[in-house]
């Protein structure tokens, strides 16, 4: 008997000691390129309007980086690159030039894309590392006379999205399965003041900001029938939405159904930081600069629903005309 006993003490005690059995992933080394461009929009009253984009889309494409569960190894690391592309400097210095700046993003001064603290206007990588609390929506962003480059559409997403130990993505807002989803969108929102797109230099023009066009997604979409941006999904599953706030004014994010009622989502993550406690809400007003991850379960029986944002005026929070953008999820 005794030296039965003895081997278990002797596998209980190897046991206790082995290492943790994670399966730890290399973290991947995410390298991005970005090339500046522009193209010719024509709005929906029939007016041409000139962007300047990162790759030549309106956002530009989201990039991804991705965070693991606490225990294994570091997290993702995102190397993006800005190449000048074919376009030459459009402004006369110190409005010339495009940098890249990761809205939100814990980053050294020198990955910040901030002109004014040093940093190459013509090009360059801008390197970040989130760490594992950070899952969420975020931005990236010209920060070159920002008031104009923003209103040109040198924008895009930026989403820190969790992956399992073996490196693989996963469908969750977080490592939290509460957020699991089943679909995702990025309701990236912005507005258009043409005036903005030609004027140049310290122009008096950038002193008051007179938006004509609303967009989300880079699309106008201002009915239920011509939405800004759709998704087909299927009956009692749950659709996340990264609500990323590009646009120069106040706004209000309602989901609501054919008939107007306003349907509750649930508000998981701000500003790339879960929320200690979800809120569920119906109506979330979103300012400039903020995100909000949210989802929202499509009901037991086929039919659509109208996620939407009004944008408001800053000074006095009124409605625009033709100021509600809105989406649309059948199921
Ligand atoms: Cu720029």
């Amino acid at each position: 008997m005794f030296p039965a006993n003895r081997m278990k003490l002797s596998l209980v005690a190897a046991l206790l000691c082995a290492p943790l059995a994670y399966t730890t992933a290399q973290a991947a080394n995410i390298n991005v390129t970005r090339n500046v461009s522009s193209l010719n929009k024509t709005m929906s009253d029939g007016v041409r309007v000139t962007f300047w984009t990162f790759s030549g889309a309106l956002p530009a494409a989201a990039v991804e980086v991705g965070v693991y569960p606490d225990g294994t190894t570091t997290t993702d690391t995102l190397n993006l690159t800005l190449s000048m592309g074919m376009m030459t400097p459009q402004d006369s210095a110190p409005y010339n030039g495009h940098t890249i700046h990761m809205h939100g993003a814990d980053v050294k001064t020198s990955e910040d894309g901030v002109p004014e603290t040093y940093n190459d206007v013509n090009g360059d990588t801008y390197t970040w590392t989130p760490t594992r609390d950070m899952a969420g929506s975020y931005m990236y962003h010209c920060h070159v006379h920002t008031v104009k480059h923003l209103e040109m559409g040198m924008y895009g997403p930026l989403i820190v999205r969790p992956k399992n130990a073996s490196g693989t993505w996963l469908n969750q807002l977080t490592h939290n399965t509460a957020t699991a989803y089943d679909y995702v969108q990025n309701y990236v929102l912005s507005t258009v003041d043409p005036a903005y797109h030609t004027a140049t230099g310290d122009s008096t023009v950038f002193a008051d900001y007179n938006p004509k066009y609303y967009m989300i997604a880079g699309n106008e979409g201002k009915t239920t029938g011509a939405p800004a941006i759709s998704l087909t999904a299927a009956k009692s599953k749950k659709v996340a939405l990264r609500l990323i706030g590009i646009h120069s004014v106040s706004s209000t994010f309602t989901v609501k159904d054919g008939s107007g009622n306003a349907k509750p989502f649930t508000i998981y993550t701000q500003d790339g930081r879960a929320l200690a406690t979800p809120q569920s809400v119906t109506s979330l007003d979103i300012s400039p600069g903020q995100r909000f991850d949210v989802i929202f379960t499509t009901p037991s029986t086929a039919g659509t629903w109208y996620p939407q944002v009004t944008y408001k005026n800053l000074r006095d929070g009124g409605t625009y005309t033709n100021g509600t953008v809105y989406g649309r999820v059948t199921f």
